[in-house]
């Protein structure tokens, strides 16, 4: 049940679109659309309004991930724990510590390409992880989420003293390449919860114009935090609330922080519950169009206190 709740959000991430400057508007030449639940994306010239497309892409995204939550669970014992790269749709790795996806939960909107993923290592709350991917066409669409995962026991943001962590990694082939490196965080009023109330995303890297949820296209406030200044949007996703702290300066490519930072930042100034429980951490690329680009994540650690 536990691992339900893990599959479930880690498919529900959520990032932004390329050339918004809201969430139902876009740059000049431009005109939104809905291609799924949490992405107004953008496209060149005129064309629909998305609320049909929304709802019709919610269900069947529903539907893929309460069939493929089982799936190709291998647990191993921690410690150093390689094997070959691992390529389909839902594909996992469950280290015990933590849960590597490939996730490619949008790859529908692709007219071509693949991803694979796989683990370098991974014990206690280190993990070190790639994934490799081309994906051409639906330039406006994100087409997948590989992540990894931290299994830890839900908490009251009350509660959270710290959430040290650190990430490094490299990009490959990044020319013409639209993605981002982010952290995905959730909180919700119950410890568990697959409905969440807040999705907190820290942006490490924002690659060809991909860009936030954002109601406004403006930043609502630069906070600096753990030695970065961050460009913060907000946006809904239905009753759902995103935060996302852009890096001015990304890509950051080796940075350590506190998370809980940026809890305490929204629990401060923008109305974010104590009550609420931090459920999800986890961290990895969502691509929408790039040839041969491969993410390493050669560190990434979290520890939740
Ligand atoms: C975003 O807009 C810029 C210029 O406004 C353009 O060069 C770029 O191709 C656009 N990105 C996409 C993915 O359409
Ligand atoms: C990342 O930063 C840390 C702390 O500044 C440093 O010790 C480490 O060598 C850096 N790693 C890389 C790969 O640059
Ligand atoms: C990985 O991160 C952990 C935790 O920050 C650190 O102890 C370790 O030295 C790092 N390893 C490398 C190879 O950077
Ligand atoms: C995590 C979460 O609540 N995500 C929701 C975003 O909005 C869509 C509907 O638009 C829901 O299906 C998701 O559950």
């Amino acid at each position: 049940m536990k691992q339900t709740a893990f599959v479930l959000l880690a498919i529900v991430a959520a990032g932004g679109g390329v050339n918004w400057t809201g969430p139902t508007s876009c740059v000049s030449g431009y005109t939104c659309v809905y291609s799924n639940p949490y992405y107004s994306q953008c496209v060149p010239g005129s064309g629909g309004g998305g609320t049909t497309a929304r709802t019709t892409t919610t269900s069947s995204r529903t539907t893929s991930r309460t069939t493929t939550t089982s799936t190709r669970t291998t647990t191993s014992a921690t410690g150093v724990s390689t094997s070959a790269d691992f390529c389909g749709q839902w594909d996992l790795r469950d280290t015990g510590s933590w849960i590597l996806y490939n996730n490619l939960w949008g790859s529908g909107a692709a007219t071509s390409g693949s991803q694979c993923t796989g683990l370098d290592y991974a014990s206690g709350n280190t993990i070190r992880w790639h994934t490799t991917w081309s994906w051409q066409g639906g330039p406006y669409n994100v087409k997948s989420y590989a992540n990894a995962n931290y299994k830890f026991t839900p908490k009251q943001l009350s509660a959270l003293t710290t959430i040290p962590t650190s990430m490094t990694f490299t990009y490959a082939n990044t020319n013409g390449m639209v993605a981002n490196v982010a952290y995905d965080l959730f909180t919700a009023s119950t410890a568990g919860s697959s409905t969440s109330n807040y999705e907190i995303m820290i942006w490490l890297g924002a690659y060809g114009g991909a860009g936030p949820i954002s109601s406004s296209g403006s930043t609502i406030a630069t906070p600096t935090i753990d030695g970065v200044t961050w460009k913060l949007y907000t946006g809904p996703n239905g009753s759902m609330t995103v935060y996302s702290f852009v890096a001015s300066n990304a890509p950051v490519t080796n940075w350590s922080g506190d998370l809980n930072n940026f809890i305490k930042y929204l629990t401060a100034n923008q109305g974010v519950s104590k009550s609420q429980y931090l459920n999800t951490i986890q961290a990895g690329t969502e691509p929408f169009v790039g040839t041969n680009a491969k993410l390493t994540v050669t560190n990434f650690s979290v520890t939740v206190n």
